[in-house]
């Protein structure tokens, strides 16, 4: 608008402008412009802008909005003016202790102790590795050479302590007090007759013999339709695995994978058997056999036998350690013979064989312990007899001109 005589005169329409939020009115002709400040937007500057809606905060923060600004309010773990920086809690608070090693997580930390004791011989435990283990302090429960572990129960609210103990070889129960060692005199056994699975079944066992021929465990099972034992078993010193069938009139040509260490060396050997699930692809049904030795690559000697179950329903689901279970078997295996010998730690879906009779194992004609002696000495046989230990006796192959059991006598031409 204009006013004076000649309208000379522009009148200022931002005398009484209606500009918000500190904004500047600018004049024009017969109307205003609000110049906003910043943080408003509208003709009036009447709206204070959102500068939250283009979502600012990250990870999960909250966005408060401001004039002209945002806040955000971190999630725990986060921090910097958007929330973009992830908390390095180790580097930040430094909770490890006692030489253990720390791992980033959002909003934590994961301590990983020190497995071994510390200069002084402690080792620690809990969230910080703070709480010193003192269960095995001075602690005598764990029997026959067993070693103590402890650990911790629980650290909040209170801080319980408890200790298992580790057996050594031939032991087993909570304290290792009980024996699971047995001589096997040539006619023992341990039948089991609950192979509960027919898939992903697990067998363990030790064994020390001298005896080159010698069944050490056989199973029923199924090839294919057919029913056959899987056994063990040491021929001319190695360990074979192969199977027979079940009804003596089939004929199938008996398989064998075997392993070329000698384990007839009175020495303990372990094997360990997995039969995998039918369903493993890569590995339907096969049945794998693993034994440790000094005499294999890194100390573990492996080999595979294509598709076997051990099943539970046809016809019987038992399982012999040391023993075929029948003649007719014992004179289909290559050693021909039953074990002699001492086995320990026999074990069976993780349900090992002790003294007494379960539902899960028979022990027959199992004697405790491992009392044996050295079959041959230098003297044994006679004119350089070789001398073979045949575990509770020996057996001497006489040079050409002598006889007798230590080739004491001469032939005398
Ligand atoms: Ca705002
Ligand atoms: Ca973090």
């Amino acid at each position: 608008m204009f006013s004076g005589v000649n309208c000379e005169t522009n009148i200022d329409e931002c005398v009484n402008n209606t500009c918000q939020h500190g904004s500047t009115c600018q004049d024009r002709i017969n109307a205003y412009d609000c110049l906003c400040a910043p943080g408003y937007k509208g003709d009036r500057c009447e709206i204070d802008i959102d500068e939250c809606e283009v979502l600012p905060c990250l990870n999960g923060a909250s966005c408060i909005d401001k004039v002209a600004a945002f806040e955000c309010k971190c999630a725990p773990g986060y921090k910097g003016k958007t929330c973009s920086i992830e908390i390095d809690e180790c580097a930040e608070y430094l909770p490890c202790q006692n030489g253990a090693t720390c791992t980033d997580k959002i909003a934590d930390y994961q301590c990983s102790c020190a497995s071994q004791p510390d200069a002084s011989n402690k080792l620690y435990s809990g969230k910080n590795c703070t709480v010193e283990l003192t269960a095995c302090n001075g602690n005598v429960a764990c029997q026959n050479g067993a070693t103590c572990i402890p650990y911790l129960k629980s650290e909040v609210p209170t801080i319980e302590q408890g200790f298992e103990c580790k057996c050594t070889p031939g032991f087993t129960g909570e304290l290792c007090t009980i024996a699971t060692t047995f001589s096997f005199n040539g006619r023992s056994t341990s039948v089991t007759r609950t192979l509960s699975q027919t898939w992903n079944n697990t067998i363990k066992f030790r064994f020390r013999t001298t005896l080159p021929n010698v069944v050490l465990i056989m199973w029923s099972g199924n090839y294919f339709s057919t029913t056959i034992f899987a056994h063990i078993e040491i021929f001319k010193g190695f360990l074979y695995m192969g199977y027979i069938p079940y009804f003596s009139n089939f004929s199938i040509t008996n398989t064998y994978q075997h392993i070329p260490i000698r384990v007839n060396d009175g020495q303990w050997h372990e094997i360990y058997l997995h039969q995998f699930n039918e369903t493993d692809i890569a590995e339907k049904g096969e049945i794998l056999l693993r034994v440790m030795s000094p005499q294999c690559p890194n100390n573990v000697c492996e080999r595979r036998l294509e598709y076997l179950q051990l099943q539970i329903t046809n016809p019987k689901n038992e399982l012999y350690f040391g023993n075929t279970g029948s003649l007719t078997r014992k004179s289909q295996t290559k050693s021909q013979t039953i074990f002699k010998g001492c086995m320990q730690d026999m074990m069976v879906n993780n349900k090992i064989v002790k003294e007494d009779n379960n539902q899960h194992s028979i022990p027959i004609d199992l004697l405790p312990g491992c009392d044996r002696k050295p079959q041959c000495f230098v003297d044994t046989c006679s004119n350089r007899g070789d001398c073979e230990d045949m575990w509770d006796k020996f057996e001497c192959i006489c040079n050409r001109r002598y006889l007798g059991n230590r080739c004491q006598e001469g032939k005398g031409y």
